[in-house]
């Protein structure tokens, strides 16, 4: 049997992603799609201390400026890793940044209904972020992306390690009760007396380099762990593809705040939906 992978890809036309990896779900990652970004090259930390070293996010009740960031990852080692991750979410903290991420979807991530002016609310988990790590730093969890959208990781600077799991892999990473989105199996140090079925899951283990971009399908379970300093441009997309799954995820996180508030936003995001299917964006 081969070991699963990762394909890595260059230059592949927009048909043949849709044919080979888009439809059937399956992980890829582009060597060199972001070259069609000015910030490919420019992503350094030198350059955002210099540009945005004062701006500043709160991670767990606390405020960190760009410039604290950065002496964190750059300090952050194996055995005393800085917290993971710092995200600078671009459109509200660094607008400046968005002409140099465009086109945002790479000539790749479309249609992406996300980007019409139906969707544009920041409440469907849409976002466009900067992530930030240093060696050591795990992403804090297993996961799904809530709303199952597909997502977009582009590496700017550094390396990082990802694992995916093939699909189908669900009963093996026991999703929580309460968040059937997030598994609690830590899964570089496994308890299997816990976790037994893990056993038999088959994680993928690839390092995204920068320049590099990794598309996640909806319904693939994963994590990340940064193996330098590392800066990263993460996007989401939601089209006919996903909008199904997407529409129930509506209904269940909605439902948190009512039957009232999760039958308006279903109805909400249905016509919005709708709208985009009919405009063949
Ligand atoms: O750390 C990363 O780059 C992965 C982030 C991720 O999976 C997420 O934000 O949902
Ligand atoms: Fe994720």
């Amino acid at each position: 049997m081969s070991t699963p992978s990762v394909q890595k890809v260059e230059d592949i036309s927009y048909k043949d992603f849709m044919d080979n990896f888009y439809k059937l779900g399956i992980p890829v990652v582009f060597k060199n799609a972001s070259k069609v970004w000015k910030a490919n090259g420019l992503f350094k930390p030198e350059w955002f201390r210099k540009n945005f070293g004062e701006r500043a996010i709160d991670k767990n009740g606390r405020k960190y400026t760009m410039n604290e960031v950065l002496d964190l990852v750059e300090s952050s080692s194996e055995s005393n890793p800085a917290p993971y991750p710092f995200i600078f979410d671009i459109p509200a903290l660094m607008p400046e940044v968005l002409p140099l991420i465009e086109p945002l979807d790479l000539n790749y991530a479309r249609p992406n209904w996300l980007s019409s002016k139906w969707f544009q609310r920041g409440n469907w988990g849409s976002v466009t972020e900067i992530f930030i790590g240093g060696p050591g730093g795990r992403f804090p969890y297993v996961h799904l992306d809530y709303y199952h959208l597909n997502a977009w990781i582009t590496q700017l600077y550094g390396d990082k390690q990802f694992t995916v799991f093939p699909r189908g892999q669900e009963a093996y990473l026991y999703p929580k009760n309460d968040d059937p989105w997030r598994s609690d199996i830590n899964i570089f140090e496994p308890d299997y007396n816990k976790y037994p079925l893990y056993r038999n899951a088959t994680p993928i283990n690839f390092t995204v380099s920068a320049g590099e971009t990794l598309f996640i399908p909806f319904g693939t379970w994963h994590t990340a762990y940064s193996l330098t300093p590392t800066i990263s441009v993460a996007f989401d997309q939601l089209n006919a593809k996903n909008f199904k799954p997407f529409m129930r995820d509506v209904w269940l996180f909605k439902l948190r705040e009512g039957k009232m508030k999760a039958m308006a936003s279903y109805a909400y995001a249905w016509l919005a939906g709708q709208s985009c299917r009919l405009a063949h964006t």
